[in-house]
């Protein structure tokens, strides 16, 4: 899960700055809290229970070299995700009535949002889906995984065959213009589309233009492919496709 080659000198790193202190096991509580903020590269929440955690990568950075790189893959997930995570909680916090409710709750209910929080919980929340999302979808064992005779059968009855969806859905990917994702999503009838949502917004939303549930998708913030890919968006969508669970955008399909 973790980068082993960065945790080995995370702990190298610990060590010498225990070491250098001159600080014994007994006050390695209180170092562990210094390492929170200055030398551990890994996402720390220290709040309580229900606070809303960075879920497991499930793979290693570099799992997904050479489609995606791992640097890109360390800075997104443990970064970026994690500031959507931290923010999130630090709004619901402003708005103690919301704690205890499902992420998908909060985000399929922008509208009733308090006023303070609604362009936290829009982003922040928006963002921590997505992201949580997007990990899963992806997977070192994209090339072994197999679409579903179900999620086929819909992905024809739309677009016949899957060279045509590929086409639509890298044309919705590139158009998005700034920051913002592209989706397949199914609607209440199983029926597959192509959307596009600006910023963390999600298709979920009920601020949505187009409402469905994600099956799915691809973040084009700069921020998910400009150390390798720079300015060609277009060829990050492609190498993209090397990367995708069918397996796992079929369990989507298929569920609720
Ligand atoms: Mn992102």
């Amino acid at each position: 899960m973790k980068n082993s080659g960065n945790h080995s000198r995370r702990s190298f790193l610990k060590k010498s700055a225990i070491a250098a202190l001159g600080i014994g096991v007994a006050n390695t509580i209180k170092l562990d809290g210094l390492n929170a903020a200055t030398i551990t590269e890994e996402p720390v929440w220290p709040g309580p229970e229900d606070a809303f955690q960075l879920p497991a990568l499930g793979y290693d950075y570099a799992a997904l070299e050479p489609y995606i790189d791992a640097t890109t893959m360390q800075i997104h997930y443990s970064k970026h995700h994690q500031t959507y995570v931290t923010k999130l909680n630090e709004a619901i916090e402003k708005a103690p009535e919301l704690k205890g409710k499902s992420l998908k709750d909060l985000i399929m209910h922008i509208n009733d949002m308090p006023e303070g929080v609604r362009n936290a919980i829009r982003n922040h929340g928006g963002g921590h889906w997505n992201h949580s999302f997007f990990w899963k979808l992806m997977s070192p064992k994209a090339k072994e995984s197999l679409m579903s005779d179900n999620l086929r059968m819909a992905m024809e009855a739309k677009w016949q065959n899957m060279d045509t969806l590929k086409a639509e859905f890298n044309k919705a990917a590139t158009g998005v213009f700034g920051s913002g994702w592209a989706w397949v999503i199914k609607d209440e009838a199983k029926v597959l589309h192509i959307v596009s949502t600006p910023n963390q917004d999600n298709p979920m939303m009920d601020i949505a233009a187009q409402r469905g549930k994600p099956i799915m998708g691809i973040d084009v913030w700069e921020h998910a492919y400009y150390l390798k890919h720079q300015n060609k968006r277009a060829d990050y969508i492609n190498d993209f496709w090397n990367v995708i669970d069918w397996k796992q955008v079929s369990d989507w399909y298929e569920g609720e």
